[in-house]
Order: structure tokens, then sequence, then C-alpha cells
């Protein structure tokens, strides 16, 4: 997934496009990482590697109605937040906060990560968000949440003690959160989070003699923070450690990459980078964040190549697909249509989170969208969508093609044409856009019908500083994908192709 340069470079981020809050956890040679999801279902992607990386979607954790119960009405960035993955006594365990009502904390397990992962234990006792899980020498399982507070915890059954204050960070720091317990050497060590996922972050550490404290913060606290910079990777923090098979260390974080004049504009969310780790005196020195990662001293293991175009032919959807909230197999399926992908509209649109919407993350600052749509029982299309209030989308009717753009609380048509009826290909270009002045957008986003000839025959082109988190607000990034509007409609194939401006 990182672009690979002749040399063998390998590229921060490891895995692109909004994979926020990444837990990792090595067993053997191989690595696991997992992310948050929000409103999305399925929920919480599962990536392995043999590297650290070059990382492959093997599944997602929450992949059945049972564990992700989103009720309708989930707004954009609610639903799953930052999940911890541990692998202890031959199982995997995950732990994550679903924050729609009456959800909470909640724990699965599983014997493959790729799945199936077990129904959740339910964990009311588990007193905040970002739950870390960690197993002391006696076996007792410690879960230390956002605050920072504490709670012993039996993974079987959810049964907690009362929490216990840890440590709140560096004194007036904003928002310590996303703890990961580890013992390493003599100490416990407390990795935080603090400053807010926005320009502010920064990663902290503490360490003590049990996993209970007391906590004695690093004196080069933070120990990783790119705020007040002209770092091109921003809002770096929530990490997580691991440790290689020769013993080097590694640390897993999210970072975003703005771009365009100021403040800057990110369109992808919140991206999992990777960075060396060294320990001097007992306390971890992180290693410069770079676009440019240093080669691991190990061979390089890639993965297969995620193919540009995904024809549908398979009997369920590959894992990279998500959808809002649910995905019930009546409204969304391969089976009807053997090689398509039908998809039935529900009466909602892309204004609200019941929309039939089936996507992918945008992965790359520039990169060319295509699909071939049969409209002619329905309405539907391409969109590009940050959340419910700020999407794009390209729609193709009998006789008909139509660009809507939903920004706020404005939402227009900005192109109509007539289009023949039957099939056609609608395809979304995103480039950067050429620098200006201090007020120049990311990027532009292109709408339009593929020719005969493979040339996209543009109705307008719009500015994808709307599509940024800085504008909507929230946790996400940009998804663009495939929805239905009205009546049925029927994909054949959708690519998806990352593409380079140098
Ligand atoms: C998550 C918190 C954070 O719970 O953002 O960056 C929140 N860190 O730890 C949502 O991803």
């Amino acid at each position: 997934m990182p672009d690979q340069r002749t040399d063998n470079a390998v590229t921060n981020p490891v895995i692109p496009g909004f994979h926020p809050d990444p837990s990792i956890c090595r067993v053997g040679d191989d690595y696991y990482l997992v992310c948050s999801s929000f409103e999305y279902f399925p929920g919480v992607p599962v990536f392995h590697s043999r590297d650290l990386v070059h990382w492959t979607q093997i599944g997602n954790v929450l992949d059945r109605p049972g564990q992700l119960r989103l009720p309708p009405g989930t707004p954009s960035s609610g639903g799953i937040y930052a999940p911890t993955l541990r692998h202890h006594d031959g199982r995997f365990w995950l732990i994550v906060t679903n924050v729609a009502r009456g959800e909470g904390n909640l724990l699965f397990s599983a014997t493959d990560p790729a799945g199936p992962w077990s129904e959740p234990v339910r964990l009311p006792g588990v007193p905040g968000i970002d739950p870390d899980l960690a197993w002391d020498e006696d076996g007792v399982c410690w879960c230390t949440v956002a605050g920072v507070s504490q709670v012993r915890l039996d993974p079987l059954t959810g049964e907690t003690s009362a929490p216990r204050r840890l440590w709140s960070g560096t004194p007036g720091a904003l928002a310590p959160e996303a703890p990961h317990l580890y013992r390493i050497g003599a100490y416990w060590y407390l990795l935080i989070a603090e400053g807010g996922t926005e320009r502010g972050h920064g990663v902290s550490i503490a360490r003590g003699p049990t996993p209970s404290g007391p906590f004695e913060p690093c004196p080069a606290n933070p120990i990783l923070t790119h705020r007040g910079t002209d770092h091109p990777i921003q809002n770096t923090g929530h990490a997580d450690l691991v440790r290689a098979p020769d013993g080097s260390w590694r640390m897993v974080l999210l970072g975003v990459r703005p771009r365009g004049g100021t403040p800057g504009w990110h369109v992808l969310g919140r991206e999992t980078f990777l960075v060396p780790v060294e320990w001097v005196d007992g306390w971890p020195v992180v290693g410069d964040l770079s676009p440019d990662l240093p080669v691991p001293p190990w061979p390089l293991r890639p993965g297969p190549e995620e193919p540009v175009r995904d024809d549908f032919d398979d009997a369920g959807l590959q894992p990279r697909w998500i959808s809002l909230r649910e995905r019930p197999e009546d409204r969304c399926t391969t089976k009807e249509r053997p090689g398509w992908l039908t998809l039935r509209a529900a009466g909602s649109s892309l204004d609200d989170n019941d929309a039939v919407f089936v996507g992918r993350r945008q992965q790359h600052l520039t990169c060319r969208t295509r699909a071939l749509i049969d409209p002619s029982e329905g309405r539907g299309g391409l969109a590009v969508r940050l959340d419910e209030r700020h999407h794009y989308e390209i729609e193709a009717a009998a006789g008909e093609v139509t660009v809507f753009a939903r920004i706020g609380p404005l939402r227009a048509e900005v192109a109509c044409r007539p289009a023949a009826a039957g099939p056609l290909v609608l395809g979304v270009d995103v480039a950067p856009q050429p620098p200006q002045d201090a007020r120049t957008g990311p990027d532009v986003l292109s709408f339009g019908v593929v020719e005969p000839d493979g040339t996209l025959s543009v109705l307008t082109t719009l500015e994808g500083r709307y599509l940024s988190t800085e504008v909507a607000g929230g946790f996400t990034g940009r998804v663009i994908g495939m929805y239905a509007s009205a009546g049925t409609v029927h994909f054949d194939w959708f690519d998806y192709e990352p593409l380079h401006t140098s």
C-alpha cells in the first residue's frame, strides 16, 4: 500500500486514508493492526503485515449486525472509537468503545484475527473511551481508559473493579487519552496521547513499578509532537508500541497531511504512520517521522497488490467496502445479478446516515475513480463523502446525469446533462490544486461521464476543501463509493486508481 520507490525506500503513511487510532500487536513474524471505524459497517478494519511497512486488510472485527449496533440517527463520527488489539494466552483480544446510546465498551476475541470474532462481552464497568488491555505476571487483566483511569477486568465475564485514577498527563494539557500500558524490562510504561487530536496532538509517557503506578512522567515529554512546526505530517498522536523479532522497537500513530494554503486542509482523515523508537536510559526516544521511512533492517515482504478494479464477481464484498451503519442484504447484494453489485434505495439520501452506500476510503491525494452503472431501474451514482453534511455526487438516472454538492446546510444541483439510456461509466478525478495564494484549497474534484474513448467528459470541477476535516469537523476522512437514491441500481465494476503527480 505505501508508495514503493526503485531504491526500495518506503513511504509514510504505511496505511493511507482514514485509518486512525492504530493499535498493533505481533505474534511471531506476523503483525496485526486495527483502526477506528465510527459510523461505518463493517467496523474495525484488521490489517496484516510481515515487515511493518506493507499492510493488507484481512477482515473487519465487527462484521455481523449483532456485534455492531449503530441505531438509526447515529451521526457521522459516532459509533466505533479507538480499539486496542492484543494477543494473550493464544487468543486475540479486541476492546473498543461504541459511543452509540446503550452500547459502551465491548470486548471481543478470536483465534484468527481475520475472523470470525466472538460476540461482544459488554463492559458497563469500564468508565470511558479508548480502552486498553494489559495482563500482568499473575494473569490479572488491567483495562485503562482515557482520563487516565483503570479497572481490573475479568475478560470472560466483563466484571470490573471500581475505577482508579492513574495519571492525567502533562499538567494543563488537553485530553489525556489513548492509553496503552506495557511491561518493558523493570517498569510498566503508560503511553498516552495529549493535546487533542488536532494540531496540538502529541505522545507522552510515564513509568512505574506496577501496572497501577505510581507513575513518573518522562522528563522529555512529549516524546513526539509536530505541534507548531511546518512539518508536512501534522496532528501526530494516538500511538501504540511494538517490538520486532530482532528486539528493535517501532511506534504506530495517527497523523494527517494538510495541504493548500492557510490553515491547511486534510481530506484523507487521520492516517496510520510508522516511526522507529530507541530506548535511552529507560525511556523511549522516537525517531524522525518523515514521509520517507527508513527501510527496516529486515527483508521487505509486500503483500498482494490491490487490484484497480473490483468486478463484483465474488459472492461477498471485499473487506475494504464499507456502508453506513449497516448493510442489509435486501439493499446491497452481489447475488441478485451475478457479477454486479445491486443497491436498492431506502427512501433516504446521502444527507442522512441511512443512505444505501458502499464505499472505500480515498487513500491517495491524487486518484481516479470510475464505475459502470446501470440506472435503468432507478437513480444512483458515485459519491465522495466526508460526512452526511459534506459530500459531492454524480448521479445517473435514465436519460440524465446530475452533479450535486452538499456543503454544511447548503445543497445544490451544480451541473446536469442529458445521457443516453442504458449503462454508462461515471468518473471522479481528484487532483491537487496548484499553489496560487494563501487561500488556495488542497485539491479539486472533477465529476464526469467517461466517453467511449476513455476520456472523462467533465460536467463540473469542485473545490476539495469543503470535504476536509477542517471544514466538516469530526474524526473521519473521505470515502468514495456507490449509492442508490431511488429504485434499484446495478454496478458492473468499480475502479480506484492512485495517481502520482511526480
Ligand atoms: C479517540 C481519541 C482520539 O477516541 O480521537 O486521536 C478519538 N485520538 O483517542 C476518536 O478517534
